[in-house]
């Protein structure tokens, strides 16, 4: 299959600047660049999804280059709704330090910071070599900006686009690019920048854009309980990264494995068989998980994930150690480790509402510490208790756990 099918294929391909698109990228080495706004420390999965076209294109014989916005960081791209608060250089910049690191891990390719040419364009230059440029008609028809009409933009936000476009020229005259590759969102930004680079040089530049991955019911995917999924592991275990592809829906599994994977048609399909005919076997969401946590933290990490999942599973929690135990249990109560009876810890922890209920789950053999049940009431818990001396897990019935930390 070449590289422009296999895209479409995989479903990714949303708006194409020109028909030609698929001609150059299946028969010529083109230069292309994506991009990000240093708006945090860390990308999150959503991020990644776009990132991941680096490594298709680079493996189809194209040249990726990345850029992280520190000069547009500073302004903010509209979002369709409200103004961005603005963050302070000094988070900028240690933003961009993080995502660099972070892009230069992932996809091994040259990262840009626009800042560098961005930043010495002097106010008049500015207007008189971009401002020129864009008729305002044109700025204001553009989707985000129409849609922030009502609730107000600023000058400042207004003007982001210009400064997409100039990167665009900038890359295109210094760097060769004469492509962008982004998410869907981004679609305004960039035929800015083509437009900008045909009025300046007379010659084509080219894009497509990416659907952004969606759930079932249309919302954003790539959140828990309204956290995101970050590609920091310090953020983002790889174990809450592994409970959240292996959960991921049913019916759209298939879909996250096309675009988050590189897993070949033919295994994708044959998972996809797997995954209709037996879906409470999960290998669909088994290969999800594993090809998306090899890739961002290696097969170290994806293999501890894979022991605590099974772990707490099976309840087998002695088999953990104690970071394990550290990264499975850190969205659980927590309790500071002292010396207490069981009963009273039951009730500390919230797994008993009181001291006749902590006794009659304990001896009616509902309670169970570090993965053993105990049923006699005089049991005290002490460090002496806890795996290396750091952790005792307290569960209460099938579900319900809690945390002793010394
Ligand atoms: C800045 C200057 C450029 C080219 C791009 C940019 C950043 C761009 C942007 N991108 C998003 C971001 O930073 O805001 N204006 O969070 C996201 N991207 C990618 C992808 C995505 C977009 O980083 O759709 C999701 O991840 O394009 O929302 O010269």
């Amino acid at each position: 299959m070449n590289i422009y099918d296999e895209l479409v294929w995989r479903g990714l391909i949303k708006d194409v600047s020109d028909p030609i698109v698929k001609d150059k990228l299946n028969n010529d080495h083109v230069t292309f660049y994506i991009g990000t706004d240093p708006t945090g420390d860390s990308l999150h999965i959503g991020h990644f999804s776009s990132f991941l076209i680096c490594k298709r294109l680079k493996d189809a014989g194209h040249h990726p280059i990345v850029l992280v916005g520190g000069a547009t960081g500073l302004i903010g791209d509209p979002k369709p709704d409200s103004e961005r608060p603005m963050i302070t250089k000094e988070q900028v910049n240690h933003n961009i330090k993080c995502l660099t690191a972070q892009l230069e891990k992932l996809f091994g390719c040259e990262v840009v910071n626009n800042y560098d040419w961005l930043h010495d364009i002097n106010f008049i230059d500015f207007l008189r070599d971009y401002g020129k440029f864009f008729n305002v008609n044109y700025m204001l028809n553009k989707d985000i900006v129409a849609r922030r009409l009502d609730s107000g933009i600023t000058y400042t936000e207004f003007s982001y686009m210009i400064m997409q476009a100039a990167d665009f020229y900038f890359l295109n005259q210094n760097k060769g690019v004469t492509f962008q590759v982004a998410g869907q969102d981004q679609w305004g930004n960039i035929t800015a920048g083509i437009e900008l680079i045909r009025k300046k040089t007379g010659k084509d530049a080219y894009a497509f854009t990416m659907p952004l991955l969606t759930k079932s019911d249309g919302s954003k995917f790539g959140k828990t309980n309204g956290k995101a999924i970050w590609l920091d592991i310090n953020k983002t275990s790889a174990y809450e990264m592994y409970q959240f592809f292996i959960n991921s829906e049913d019916s759209k599994v298939i879909d996250y494995l096309k675009f988050l994977t590189f897993l070949s048609k033919e295994e994708i399909e044959e998972l996809e068989r797997k995954n209709n005919e037996a879906p409470h076997l999960r290998e669909a969401h088994q290969a999800l998980a594993r090809e998306v946590i090899t890739f961002i933290h290696g097969k170290e990490a994806y293999e501890e994930a894979l022991k605590v999942s099974k772990a707490l599973f099976s309840g087998d929690i002695k088999s953990l150690t104690a970071k394990e135990i550290e990264m499975g249990f850190n969205d659980l109560p927590t309790i500071e480790g002292k010396e207490i009876a069981l009963a009273d810890a039951l009730i500390e922890c919230k797994l008993a509402s009181s001291k006749r209920e902590a006794r009659e789950f304990i001896q009616n053999g509902a309670v169970l510490v570090n993965g053993d049940k105990v049923t006699s009431l005089d049991t005290v818990l002490n460090k002496d208790l806890a795996i290396e001396g750091k952790f005792i897990v307290l569960r209460r019935g099938k579900k319900l756990y809690a945390l002793m930390k010394y």
